[in-house]
């Protein structure tokens, strides 16, 4: 093959470069793996996607002889893109961990991003970059926003200012990209940016004659809200895997048949989702409480194809929880979510073995490590953690009736009650727990979840508009980014949670599905309102 064509990558094994791959070969080139030290010495251009902590990843770097390779790469001004931890490890050292030293070729600490000012931790989302230099791969960017899921960041000084391309704005001004010569590295995921984060590739990878110059105004902005389609999953009574819906969590059709909903294909609903703007795209497996997830391949396959179209994260979710199956076999929820990754998710979604855990929490509160949100936040991040809560309203006549956290209704019970409490429940909305989504949310992110999808049974499927209620309970609970899900119906109600709650995100389903709305009608209205969003 023409040498061209090739592209070296860094994969040092810790996570997820599915996407990384998947992009540099829907760009059309070949990509050609990292085995030796030499094989970064020669590389006609190197890409490293840094995943999981700083410290396991320089641990690998230095046993390896990689990291001194690195140096001598990317000090003889060779190609060289870092992305996100590959960028972090550019600098002198991160207080992940730490401190803990890193490749020491840029001058500065990464350091943890401070929450105290009401900023959310981690960064997860849109924004947009403040481009402070000329840096080439960044041409098209404009004032278009970029994906970060980060909790560290490294910050501008006197020492780095010649290194940097880009910062972005998040409670602080934060490093958003270097360039020095043929060396740059971003802080964002151009891999899952979209289109415009396709760009950002292209231009590393085309000499730049092959490019037309493009340059658009550039103008910062803040992070911007996120607009999801979820995907929930199952098997149908013939086998088939289908896009489902139900109402309340029902997704019987009642008619004469009884037959599971049927709203059509994951992966090319999802790949049409995507070209019409969606931020994300989850799947729910939503009877993996059921069926041991890893003996459901066609999960994994559906997966492993949108992740090829895809270029926005991906979440999953269903099943994930410690298991032994039929012959005696022990897999860890660990190993089932390592399996998500691989298959090509960016994050992964828990839902029952969520509450049971923080059920044991509160009990004992001692963190054992080894529940699964335990788990795969240590070895992933918190980013990749995603908590389902399932909650069902509860009425009260007087909030003292019960020991959780309730709230006063906006509109009053059936029977005139004022308030209520909202129960958790399991094995998708069949069995109710004794804990509250209020108790459950703080206690999760105590253990590292790095988000919260907040669903509400009362609501799904309704099309009436979000829990306003329990969004904005839930979201002032935690410092963690809540996802607002359940009863979008029209897009006055994403405008509608954005401005009455905290939520950083909206997922629907339903009204996507059915094509009431299509996501770009969603964002256009939430930008005439005055809403940050990605256009
Ligand atoms: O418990 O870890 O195995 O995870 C199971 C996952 O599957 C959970 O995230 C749970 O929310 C989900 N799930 C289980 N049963 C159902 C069901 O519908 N019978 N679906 C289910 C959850 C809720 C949302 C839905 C929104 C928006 N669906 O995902 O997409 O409510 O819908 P709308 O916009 O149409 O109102 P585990």
């Amino acid at each position: 093959s023409n040498d061209d064509s090739v592209v070296t990558l860094l994969d040092y094994g810790a996570g997820n470069v599915r996407s990384v791959r998947n992009a540099i070969r829907h760009l059309g080139f070949q990509i050609k793996d990292v085995q030796t030290p030499r094989d970064i010495l020669n590389a006609r251009r190197l890409i490293f996607p840094g995943v999981g902590a700083f410290a396991p990843a320089m641990d690998v770097l230095n046993n390896t002889g990689m990291g001194e390779a690195l140096c001598t790469y990317i000090q003889n001004d060779r190609p060289f893109l870092g992305i996100c931890l590959g960028l972090q490890l550019l600098f002198e050292s991160s207080e992940e961990n730490g401190p803990v030293g890193g490749l020491g070729l840029i001058p500065g600490v990464v350091g943890r991003f401070d929450s105290s000012n009401g900023f959310r931790v981690p960064h997860i989302g849109w924004n947009a970059l403040q481009i402070t230099k000329d840096s080439e791969i960044l041409d098209d960017i404009g004032n278009r926003h970029v994906y970060f899921v980060h909790s560290y960041r490294a910050m501008p000084s006197n020492e780095n200012k010649e290194w940097i391309s880009s910062t972005c704005n998040y409670g602080d001004e934060f490093i958003a990209s270097v360039r020095k010569g043929k060396v740059h590295a971003v802080q964002f995921h151009p891999e899952k940016s979209g289109d415009v984060g396709l760009s950002v590739l292209r231009r590393f990878l085309l000499p730049k004659s092959s490019l037309t110059e493009k340059r658009t105004e550039r103008k910062a902005s803040k992070l911007a809200k996120r607009v999801i389609a979820c995907l929930d999953v199952r098997t149908n009574d013939e086998g088939d895997l289908v896009v489902t819906k139900g109402d309340q969590y029902d997704v019987r059709e009642h008619a004469e048949k009884n037959e599971v909903r049927n709203l059509g294909k994951p992966v090319e609903l999802a790949g049409n989702y995507y070209k019409d703007g969606a931020d994300e795209v989850s799947f729910l497996n939503i009877t993996g409480f059921r069926d041991f997830p890893l003996g459901d391949l066609p999960m994994l396959q559906v997966l492993r194809c949108a992740s090829e179209n895809v270029f926005v994260p991906l979440t999953v979710g269903g099943g994930i929880r410690d298991f032994t199956d039929s012959n005696d076999r022990y897999y860890s929820s660990l190993e089932v979510a390592s399996e998500y990754f691989r298959s090509g998710a960016d994050k992964i979604s828990i839902g029952s073995d969520a509450v049971h855990a923080a059920e044991e929490y509160l009990k004992t509160k001692v963190k054992t490590g080894k529940s699964s949100i335990e788990q795969i936040s240590r070895v992933y991040g918190n980013q990749a953690v995603v908590v389902s809560i399932d909650p069902r309203r509860v009425y009260l006549n007087d909030p003292s009736d019960v020991e959780f956290k309730s709230i006063r209704l906006t509109n009053p019970g059936p029977k005139g009650e004022e308030y209520a409490w909202y129960q958790c429940t399991i094995n998708g909305g069949r069995e109710g727990r004794p804990i509250g989504a209020y108790e459950l949310a703080k206690a999760v992110e105590e253990l590292g979840a790095g988000e919260i999808l907040l669903n509400c049974i009362d609501c799904d499927g309704q099309g009436k508009g979000f829990d306003i209620d329990l969004i904005k309970m839930i979201s002032d609970a935690v410092s963690i980014p809540v996802i607002a899900s359940s009863g979008a119906g029209a897009v006055e109600h994403f405008s509608d949670v954005f401005s009455k709650t905290n939520a950083s995100a909206a997922l629907a389903a339903g009204i996507f599905h059915r094509k009431e709305v299509p996501i770009r009608s969603v964002k256009e209205h939430l930008l005439k309102e005055g809403i940050e969003v990605r256009i």
